[in-house]
């Protein structure tokens, strides 16, 4: 037992004064037990055990349904190295705020302590937290989020000494009692008052971006929201991608792409669906590691057609979050066939009370459950990235894709994105938003130092992957998507694979490097030429004017903005002329 998380544990036991310590060992036998527990409560409730073994159904609080920014908070000492990306709040002022809050309130219920290991267990660039929570419904979620949850991360952490401390309780569930404050500073998060996703399985984006963005800069990697892919080629040659997307805009689709009946030979397998942590190897390229071991992914949208591997790895062994139930017991959600009978808060379904799933609806599922899974994923070396995929959400303005013109032109694409808000987060839908590379609502320091660390970590690749910006959401006036996208994304990958190995051509524009129609495989896709020259047109006005936005979004920095990143901009503005 590693003296720092006992005398720690014992510390928070006497604040919050549970009825019960559970040390988690990660066992098969401890799952089922408390798997047992919840259904007993009546907090899970099994799922049709004939179609859908071993899944369960967990209706989180209605108030209680998605990553709460707004309540979010790092608090280093100087609250410019938060940064104006950043809520900030005084560390001491923090920490008194929230010991209040757990003062007690774990009375009556079981403090779980789970250790957990972000990366495969035998990685050099793995890190290790342990979470205490009053959830077992979060204690179940990170045992298939993470590595070696117990036994395993413990002695890696008896071994190294040092480990991330992350303190959670689902509290009262009231919202104005509900904080999830980080400090990077000290290596640490106190999250109380939310029982939901990132709030509160805190290896995810608290742990895995927020705590380690921040370590990644002083130690010289990148802690990065995006998904790892293993892309095969009919001729046999395998390339890996990285691609940030903000929440809920296709990374878990993106990432185990079915390839078209039309591009026969090609493969598309999943290293990772969320994050990514990136490290300059000896070798000058940049390598990957996915830090979790599971998707804690959106259910509604998902079926045979959008995501089939999705759609199979969660029949089993799955917990389901506010999706809808039919009248069999089987998990429902908008985008499926069949009716739902039971809507996500349990009610008798009718529309008028909205959609059956709740928007932000989820499944928990272990990677290994995905047809797709690329072993490749456990690798404690990690992947060589030959590409950098960078998109949003946009109905307007950026094009099917393009590339930058080199790495430091890529950290200004990746400084743009944007992209309109979705379900994952508290708030208005359908809003256009800056979230460079994005990470607005995880990079645990100042956007200005992040992306001076970016530039710093592009000095040290003698072989840097190549930048792309992609956006398959472009819609025509009568908000018509003019893009498949799902599996016909791949065509779009194939270019940037022979881009990569120096095969296909490209124009230059002011934007970057773009395929012209004809460089695309589009064949048999039936899209109308006027449709791809939509696609693929650069408007030079609209782009003008969102340079100058992100000009204005560079001028909050201040004196920390990066000088190379503005003369890029400028670069990029002269060439429009
Ligand atoms: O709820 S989570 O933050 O874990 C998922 C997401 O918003 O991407
Ligand atoms: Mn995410």
């Amino acid at each position: 037992m590693p003296e720092a998380v006992d005398r720690w544990v014992q510390e928070v036991r006497a604040l919050t004064e549970p009825a019960r310590v559970h040390w988690c060992t990660g066992t098969e036998t401890e799952a089922a037990e408390l798997t047992a527990q919840l259904v007993k409560s009546g907090e899970f409730l099994p799922l049709n055990a004939e179609r859908f073994p071993r899944c369960y159904l967990y209706r989180s609080d209605p108030n209680d349904v998605a990553r709460v920014e707004h309540l979010t908070f790092v608090c280093t000492r100087s609250e410019a190295d938060a940064g104006p990306n950043n809520h900030w709040m005084a560390p001491q002022a923090a920490h008194q705020k929230m010991d209040a809050l757990f003062k007690g309130a774990m009375r009556g219920r079981t403090l779980y302590v789970v250790p957990y290991c972000m990366g495969p267990i035998g990685s050099p660039y793995a890190r290790c937290g342990v979470e205490i929570t009053d959830s077992p419904y979060v204690a179940l979620n990170m045992r298939m989020m993470t590595h070696g949850m117990g036994t395993a991360a413990l002695a890696r952490i008896a071994r190294e000494g040092s480990f991330v401390r992350g303190l959670h309780s689902t509290g009262e569930l009231d919202p104005e009692r509900r904080f999830i404050m980080h400090f990077p500073e000290e290596l640490s998060i106190k999250s109380y008052g939310s029982g939901y996703g990132g709030n509160a399985l805190l290896g995810k984006k608290c742990h895995a971006l927020r705590i380690a963005s921040y370590q990644a800069r002083s130690e010289g990697w990148l802690a990065e929201h995006m998904l790892l892919l293993a892309l095969d080629s009919p001729a046999g040659e395998t390339h890996y991608v990285a691609a940030a997307f903000p929440s809920a805009c296709g990374k878990t689709n993106l990432a185990m792409l079915v390839p078209p009946a039309a591009m026969p030979g090609w493969k598309v397998r999943t290293l990772g669906d969320d994050i990514a942590w990136l490290h300059p190897g000896p070798d000058g390229r940049l390598w990957a590691i996915n830090p979790e071991a599971g998707y804690f992914g959106v259910a509604p949208g998902t079926n045979s057609k959008s995501n089939r591997n999705a759609f199979e790895m969660v029949r089993h062994d799955t917990i389901f979050t506010n999706v809808a139930l039919t009248k069999n017991g089987d998990p429902w959600w908008e985008g499926m066939e069949g009716e739902p009978a039971i809507d996500w808060q349990g009610r008798p379904y009718d529309p008028k009370n909205g959609p059956a799933a709740h928007p932000n609806s989820r499944f928990t599922v272990s990677a290994r459950n995905n047809p797709s899974y690329a072993t490749e994923a456990d690798d404690p070396a990690g992947v060589p990235i030959a590409a950098i995929i960078f998109g949003g959400r946009r109905r307007a303005l950026a094009p099917l894709v393009f590339e930058a013109r080199n790495w430091r032109h890529g950290v200004l694409v990746g400084s743009g994105v944007a992209s309109e808000t979705t379900a994952a987060i508290t708030g208005k839908v359908g809003v256009l938003r800056r979230d460079p590379m994005a990470m607005k609502p995880f990079a645990g320091y100042n956007f200005a130092d992040y992306w001076q660390h970016w530039l710093s970590v592009g000095e040290r690749l003698a072989k840097p992957p190549k930048v792309f910006h992609v956006n398959w959401f472009r819609q025509d006036a009568a908000g018509k998507f003019l893009w498949p996208g799902f599996g016909e994304n791949l065509r779009v990958l194939k270019w940037m694979m022979e881009r990569v190995a120096g095969r296909a051509a490209a124009h230059e524009t002011p934007i970057g490097f773009m395929p012209a129609r004809a460089d695309l495989d589009t064949q048999g896709l039936g899209l109308a030429p006027a449709t791809l020259d939509e696609l693929l047109a650069v408007d030079a006005p609209a782009w003008r004017s969102d340079l100058a936005h992100l000009g204005g979004e560079f001028d909050q920095y201040g004196t920390r903005m990066p000088e190379p990143l503005r003369l890029e901009l400028y670069d990029v503005l002269r060439r429009f002329g």
